[in-house]
């Protein structure tokens, strides 16, 4: 199931933008909801697991292009914060299932104190569904893999669209921004049919760092949550240990782990950080460390012959990168996990929704 949901990204991705972009007239049309943009001081996003680093990166794009604080959380603590929240704002949870037990809880507590609920689900007739005051139901489909890989891309689609609403709503971004941030976002789907294209670099590169016992991933703005999620992904699938570090972080602590059996995975678009990523991808191999460069072709002809081994993705707006960089790190784990021989579709330990 999982490498079936990995290649239906290009086509579910397409639809999901379907639902919102009007490629003629390169706009973003929202379903009207039930507050105004330029009231809200902030917003509140939750979810948890692949969903909570949808919310991750979203915070940076709201912040970028709507000038709008966000605060995010894990579902599974939020509702023990007491966290203050000005009636009339805006709370929104984000689920594959739309039935996660704390996702649910949390967006309970934020309607008992007042917030406006928006869901960003795949199943339209879930719980958190029916809770919401309104739904963006992503094209994803139930997924069946246990470990989120469609959801989370068409999740991020949603929300970079949500964002650039947002922004055009608060006159933050003029149409030409928009139309600028549409025409990144609606490439997305070609760009990503060409990323599954380069199946066989990836696997070979599986094979590099597969008898790893630790593995650790960085990344530098909306890199980071990549780099958080290529974690997930890669503990859930194969067993692997493996962390996610902002890579301004590694040297606060995480770069006592490198050595030359740690393979470092750097998550690294050419984007106005490329070059403190790429100093810090310098700090690890200084420590021998075997660096997986995942980067465009401008960032792979600059660094890619220090690395043991690079993935070129397409270049594009760095607005939208963190949703292609998604994919080199689904497969890389799923190749990592073939080849340890773990079971990708039903990873041990672990519910497709976690309803307790
Ligand atoms: C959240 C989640 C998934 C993860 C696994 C367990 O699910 O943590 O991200 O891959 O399936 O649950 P959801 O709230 O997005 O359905």
């Amino acid at each position: 199931f999982m490498m079936k949901e990995i290649v239906e990204q290009p086509a579910v991705i397409g639809e999901t933008l379907s639902s919102f972009f009007n490629p003629r007239s390169r706009t973003i049309t929202l379903p009207d909801l039930p507050f105004d943009w330029k009231d809200l001081p902030k917003i509140t996003i939750v979810a948890c697991g692949t969903s909570f680093y949808a919310a991750m990166i979203a915070k940076y794009w709201f912040e970028k292009v709507a000038d709008l604080s966000v605060e995010v959380d894990i579902a599974s603590e939020f509702r023990y914060r007491n966290m203050p929240l000005r009636e009339g704002g805006l709370a929104m949870f984000i689920s594959q299932s739309g039935e996660t037990a704390d996702t649910l809880a949390a967006l309970k507590y934020a309607k008992e104190n007042g917030q406006h609920i928006g869901s960003i689900i795949n199943v339209e007739e879930s719980s958190m569904g029916r809770e919401s005051d309104f739904v963006f139901h992503t094209q994803a489909g139930p997924e069946i893999g246990v470990a989120s890989t469609k959801a989370f891309t068409c999740q991020l689609v949603t929300l970079a669209c949500i964002a650039i609403d947002a922004g055009v709503q608060r006159g933050v971004i003029d149409h030409e921004e928009e139309a600028r941030l549409c025409a990144a976002i609606s490439e997305v789907p070609a760009r990503a049919a060409e990323i599954l294209e380069s199946h066989v670099n990836i696997k070979n590169l599986a094979e590099k760092i597969f008898e790893a016992n630790d593995i650790l991933y960085i990344g530098r703005g909306t890199g980071y949550p990549v780099a958080l999620e290529g974690a997930l992904k890669l503990k859930e699938l194969s067993y692997i240990h493996a962390e996610g570090y902002a890579a301004g972080e590694l040297k606060h602590g995480p770069i006592a782990l490198i050595d030359d059996t740690v393979p470092v995975i750097v998550v690294a678009p050419s984007d106005p950080y490329f070059e403190k990523t790429a100093s810090n991808m310098q700090e690890v191999m200084a420590r021998k460390a075997r660096v997986i460069f995942l980067s465009d072709a401008a960032g792979i002809e600059q660094l890619g012959e220090h690395a043991v081994g690079s993935i070129e993705l397409p270049s594009v707006d760095p607005f939208v990168a963190p949703i292609l960089y998604a994919l080199p790190v689904q497969l890389l784990a799923y190749y990592v996990a073939v080849l340890k021989g773990t079971d990708v579709d039903q990873p041990r330990n672990l519910a497709k929704s976690v309803t307790v």
